[in-house]
C-alpha cells in the first residue's frame, strides 16, 4: 500500500480538502492501493501512520510539503517513520520540496523529492522502485545516487489539468468535514482550475518551479467538477486555489457563463492588468457568475518598485480597478510586500500612500500588508539580495525559529529592512487592518469590530500609526484573522 500524508498546516478549523494528494490519489485509482493521512483532519497522523504499518505492507510513503507550518510538520513524522520503517522508500513533493530540493535531500529521511506537477513523475517513480524503468528517466524527479550525491533530471513539461482524471473525493476519510463555513457560504469548498502561472514576477515562489508556464482547464470541466461537489456535499461557494484565475477574457467569460447556473460565491486570485482591461459587461458577467471577491498582488505603491519585479503592471492600473470594480460590487483584495531592498524606507512611504488611495477609491477594498520577502531561485534572483542571505540546507535548518519566521513573513530579520521601518510596516498594517478589518473574518463579533474601527479610526484619519499599544491591547480580545496565512 501507499500512504499519502498531508501534514498539518494549518488549524482544523481552517482544514481544506488535500488537493495534493488527492491529485495523486487521482491516479493511483483502481491502480495501486492507497491511503490518505491529513494532518490537518487527523489529530494524530503519527498513530494512524502505526496502524497503518500493523495493517498492511507499505511500500511508499508519499508526503506533500508546503514551505512554513507544513514542512515544520513533516520532520517528526518522516524522521520517526523512517526509525520504524528503514526499507520503506520516502518522496517528498510540494513547493517545499521543488523551491528547496538539495534541502530536503540532505535529510536521511528524504529519499526522492518530485518537483512540480507530481502526477505523472510519481507513477513513473513507482515504476522505477518496482525496477521496471530506470530513476534517471524520470522527467520531474531528484533523488541520491549511490555515493548519496544528489540527481536532477530534466524538468517535465507541464500538462493540462483536463488531462487528469477527477479528484476522488471519497477517499478521504469523512470527506464531508473538509467542506466549511467562510465569508463566502456557509459549505465553502476549494477547487484548483490550473496549475502554474505564465508570469515571472522575480520576487515569486512559483516561477521557478513552473518558469512562465500555465495549463488551464476547460470551462466545462470546471463547472461539471463544481456541479458534482454541488450535489454531493451541498455546496453553496467555493475558494479557487490558481495562482491565477483569470487567462483572458474571452476564457473568463466562457467560464462566468457556465458558472451562472450553478449560482455559487466565490474567491479567486487574478492579475491586475488581465482584469482591469475587461469590458463592462464581463465585470457584469463575473458578478452574476457569482465572484464575491478576488485577490489580486497589488505589491507596491511605487512605479519604480513594480518595475525592480517585474510585476509588469503599474499603480494606476491598480487603482483604475479599485474604482471600476467597485461599481459591481465585486470586493477587490489588494496584497502589498513592502519594504523592497533598494530603498526600503521609500517602498515604504510610497506604498503607505498609495493604499490611503485605494482606499479613497474604494472603501471595500481589502488590503493586506507583508513584508518584501523574495523567495530564492536557484539562478540567483533575489533582487538586490544576492549574498546577504544564506539559505539553509536542510529542513532541520528550515525550522528554526530565524527561518520558520523567514518562511511566513512574521519576523523576517532580513538584512535589508531595518527593524525600524519593519516596525513602520507592522504598525501600519495594525491600524489599516484594525480600521477595516477584513470581512472574510466570520468569527469575529460586532463588538470587537466596532472596538477596533473606534480605536483605530483617529489614527487612520491622522496618518498616525507609531507605538499603536491600544491595538496591541485590542488585540488580546479580538484577534485579527490574517486571511492569507489562515485562507479564507
Ligand atoms: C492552500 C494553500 C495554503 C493553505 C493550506 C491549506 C491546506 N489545505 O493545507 C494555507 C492557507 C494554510 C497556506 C499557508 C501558507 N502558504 Co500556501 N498556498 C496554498 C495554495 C493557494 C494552494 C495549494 C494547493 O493545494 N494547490 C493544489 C495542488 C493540487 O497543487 P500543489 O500543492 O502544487 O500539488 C501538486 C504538486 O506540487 C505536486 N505535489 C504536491 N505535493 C506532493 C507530494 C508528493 C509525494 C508528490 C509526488 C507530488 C506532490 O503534485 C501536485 C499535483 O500536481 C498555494 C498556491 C497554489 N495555487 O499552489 C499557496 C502556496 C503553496 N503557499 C505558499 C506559502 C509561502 C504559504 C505560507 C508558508 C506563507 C504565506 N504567507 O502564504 C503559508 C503558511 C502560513 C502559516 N500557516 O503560518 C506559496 C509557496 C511558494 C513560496 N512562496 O514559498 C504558494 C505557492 C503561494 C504563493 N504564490 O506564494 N497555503
Amino acid at each position: 500500500m501507499i500512504v499519502l500524508l498531508h501534514p498539518r498546516s494549518t488549524r482544523p478549523r481552517n482544514r481544506r480538502f488535500p488537493l495534493a494528494l488527492l491529485s495523486l490519489a487521482a491516479v493511483l485509482e483502481r491502480k495501486e492501493p492507497y491511503a490518505i493521512v491529513d494532518g490537518n483532519a487527523d489529530p494524530h497522523p503519527a498513530q494512524t501512520l502505526d496502524r497503518l504499518a500493523a495493517k498492511h505492507h507499505i511500500t511508499l510513503l508519499a508526503v506533500s510539503v508546503m514551505p512554513g507550518p507544513q514542512m515544520v510538520a513533516a520532520i517528526p513524522l518522516c524522521r520517526d517513520f523512517r526509525l520504524k520503517h528503514p526499507s520503506v522508500p520516502i518522496v517528498w513533493g510540494g513547493y517545499f520540496a521543488s523551491l528547496y530540493t538539495d534541502a530536503a535531500l540532505n535529510a536521511k529521511y528524504v529519499d526522492f523529492v518530485v518537483r512540480g506537477q507530481g502526477e505523472e513523475t510519481f507513477l513513473e517513480l513507482i515504476e522505477a522502485l518496482r525496477a521496471t524503468r530506470r530513476y534517471a528517466g524520470v522527467r520531474g524527479l531528484s533523488y541520491k545516487d549511490d555515493f548519496g550525491l544528489h540527481v536532477h533530471n530534466a524538468e517535465r513539461p507541464l500538462r493540462s489539468p483536463n488531462d487528469f482524471p477527477w479528484l476522488p473525493y471519497d477517499s478521504l476519510p469523512n470527506a464531508g468535514k473538509y467542506i466549511m463555513p467562510t465569508f463566502l457560504g456557509r459549505r465553502t469548498a476549494v477547487h484548483q482550475a490550473s496549475i502554474g502561472c505564465p508570469f515571472r514576477c522575480n520576487f515569486c515562489g512559483v516561477v521557478p518551479i513552473f518558469q512562465g508556464r500555465q495549463r488551464t482547464e476547460a470551462p466545462e470541466r470546471t463547472a461539471a467538477i463544481l456541479a458534482h461537489l454541488q450535489e454531493k456535499y451541498r455546496i453553496d461557494s467555493v475558494q479557487f486555489y490558481d495562482n491565477n484565475f483569470f487567462l483572458n477574457e474571452s476564457h473568463t467569460v466562457a467560464l462566468a457563463q457556465k458558472l451562472i447556473p450553478l449560482r455559487l460565491q466565490w474567491w479567486s486570485e487574478g492579475r491586475i492588468d488581465t482584469v482591469v482591461r475587461y469590458s463592462d459587461e464581463t465585470f457584469g458577467l463575473l458578478k452574476r457568475a457569482g465572484a464575491k471577491m478576488i485577490f489580486f498582488g497589488a505589491e507596491s505603491g511605487s512605479d519604480w518598485v513594480l518595475e525592480e519585479m517585474n510585476k509588469r503592471i503599474t499603480t494606476d492600473q491598480t487603482l483604475e480597478l479599485a474604482a471600476k470594480i467597485r461599481r459591481f460590487g465585486i470586493v477587490p483584495e489588494f496584497s502589498f510586500v513592502v519594504g523592497n531592498p533598494k530603498n526600503p524606507e521609500r517602498d515604504t512611504r510610497e506604498t503607505i500612500r498609495f493604499i490611503r488611495r485605494i482606499k479613497r477609491a474604494n472603501p471595500d477594498a481589502e488590503i493586506i500588508v507583508q513584508h518584501y520577502i523574495p523567495t530564492p531561485h536557484p539562478d540567483g534572483m533575489y533582487g538586490h539580495v544576492e549574498g546577504k542571505i544564506q539559505f539553509p540546507r536542510t529542513p532541520e535548518e528550515w525550522a528554526t525559529e530565524r527561518w520558520y519566521n523567514f518562511t511566513t513573513r512574521h519576523d523576517p530579520n532580513v538584512a535589508w529592512l531595518p527593524r525600524s521601518i519593519k516596525r513602520r510596516i507592522d504598525n501600519f498594517e495594525l491600524v489599516v487592518n484594525s480600521r477595516w478589518p477584513t470581512i472574510q473574518d466570520i468569527q469575529l463579533p460586532g463588538w470587537g469590530r466596532a472596538m477596533l474601527q473606534c480605536l483605530s479610526s483617529w489614527r487612520y484619519m491622522l496618518g498616525f500609526y507609531e507605538f499603536p499599544v491600544e491595538l496591541q491591547w485590542a488585540q488580546r480580545f479580538v484577534s485579527l484573522r490574517k486571511p492569507r496565512l489562515e485562507s479564507l
